[in-house]
């Protein structure tokens, strides 16, 4: 049994809770922090947790043997800095951080300790649509992707979603999406600027974000986070001799008054459940065998924020922002993706 940890038991550190107690196998949640002490409490207290004042305090906890951070993105860093101190496995959801430079800090502490200790929540990567269309490609059925179409909407965010988190906190799932789907890492990327829905209030709303691959293929990104109807992801490959999509989901269709309908996912607890469901399966059952972390590393989370750094700027400036990473660390050598 694997005594886990939770930093943050807002809407994703409570989704991964439920998850923990009642879905998932060989792992117990022992410990649970949060600086809304409160919640920490209440959660604690629901599921049978110690409740710590902070973080540091769950980390350095005997019983924890390894930590799940779900606070805020700025907040990442000191977590998982700490969790590598510790010498102990830690998941961060994502973004790993929030700036390029705490995440070569991240890179710099994980290597020195000298193995994998970290992963990201990049569930995309565990989703069965997304498999399914990166299975097609790397058949070589549709030949070699030039163009991949991508939409990430969101029927709505909170009150505390800022501006550039359209990039750092939406658009950073097909950042990541892209790299582990094509392969390449991103060598460029501009936003440009429609005009603004009036459901957006003070926020940019929507975004359209194109990324050139170091092999010259093109991704078109549609961010939009008040589109109301749904939250909805899509994504369409085109290739030299065909092109691949993610289907529709839904496992219902309902035909009435003249009208097809299928109902799309409400949030992304609903559309992506089973991808988080195995991605911290997976995770837990390589911590019960001693086997180093094998999902999106600390190398994943600094690319995905060197991208992401790279379209905030390319959203201030309206320029074509160029990227480049620093050489990979060999503990990362291993890696497909990219
Ligand atoms: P949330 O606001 O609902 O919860 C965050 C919690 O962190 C809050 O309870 C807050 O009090 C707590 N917190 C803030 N600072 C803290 C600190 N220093 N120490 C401890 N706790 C602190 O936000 P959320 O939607 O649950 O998002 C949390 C993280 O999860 C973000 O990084 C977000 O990007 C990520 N996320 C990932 C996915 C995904 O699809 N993988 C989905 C949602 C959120
Ligand atoms: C949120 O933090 C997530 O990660 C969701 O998957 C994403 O769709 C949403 O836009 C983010 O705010």
């Amino acid at each position: 049994m694997i005594n886990v940890g939770v930093i943050g038991t807002g809407m994703i550190g409570q989704d991964h809770i439920r998850r923990m107690t009642s879905v998932l196998s060989g792992v117990r949640v022992c410990a649970v922090s949060d600086v809304d002490a409160a919640t920490a409490a209440s959660v604690g207290e629901r599921v049978g947790a110690a409740v710590h004042t902070t973080g540091q305090e769950l980390i350095a906890d005997p019983s924890v043997d390894a930590t799940l951070v779900c606070s805020w993105g700025p907040t990442h860093e000191q977590y998982v800095l700490a969790a590598i101190a510790a010498g102990k496995p830690v998941f961060c959801e994502k973004p790993l951080a929030t700036t390029t430079e705490a995440c070569q800090r991240i890179i710099e502490a994980e290597t020195a300790y000298g193995g994998r200790l970290v992963q990201v929540g990049y569930m995309r990567r565990y989703d069965s649509a997304y498999r399914a269309l990166k299975a097609v490609l790397d058949s070589g059925q549709i030949g070699n992707p030039l163009l991949m179409h991508c939409a990430h909407r969101n029927p709505s965010v909170p009150g505390v979603y800022e501006k550039d988190m359209a990039i750092t906190d939406t658009a950073v799932h097909e950042i990541d999406m892209v790299r582990w789907m094509l392969g390449e890492e991103i060598r460029a990327v501009r936003v440009l600027v429609p005009r603004r829905s009036r459901n957006g209030g003070i926020l940019q709303d929507p975004l359209f974000l194109l990324m050139e691959t170091a092999g010259g293929a093109i991704v078109d990104v549609e961010i939009s986070v008040n589109i109301r109807y749904g939250y909805d992801i899509r994504g369409e490959i085109v290739g030299e001799d065909g092109t691949a999509a993610l289907g529709e989901l839904s496992p219902l269709v309902v035909r009435h008054a003249g009208q097809v309908a299928t109902p799309v996912p409400a949030d992304w607890r609903e559309r992506f459940i089973r991808a988080y469901d195995i991605e911290l399966q997976e995770w837990i059952d390589g911590i019960a065998g001693g086997v180093p972390a094998t999902g999106p590393s600390s190398w994943d989370g600094y690319a995905a924020a060197v991208v992401s750094d790279a379209g905030v700027s390319a959203l201030h400036s309206g320029e074509r922002v160029p990227i480049a990473l620093m050489d990979k660390p060999k503990l990362y050598a291993a890696e497909a993706a990219a």
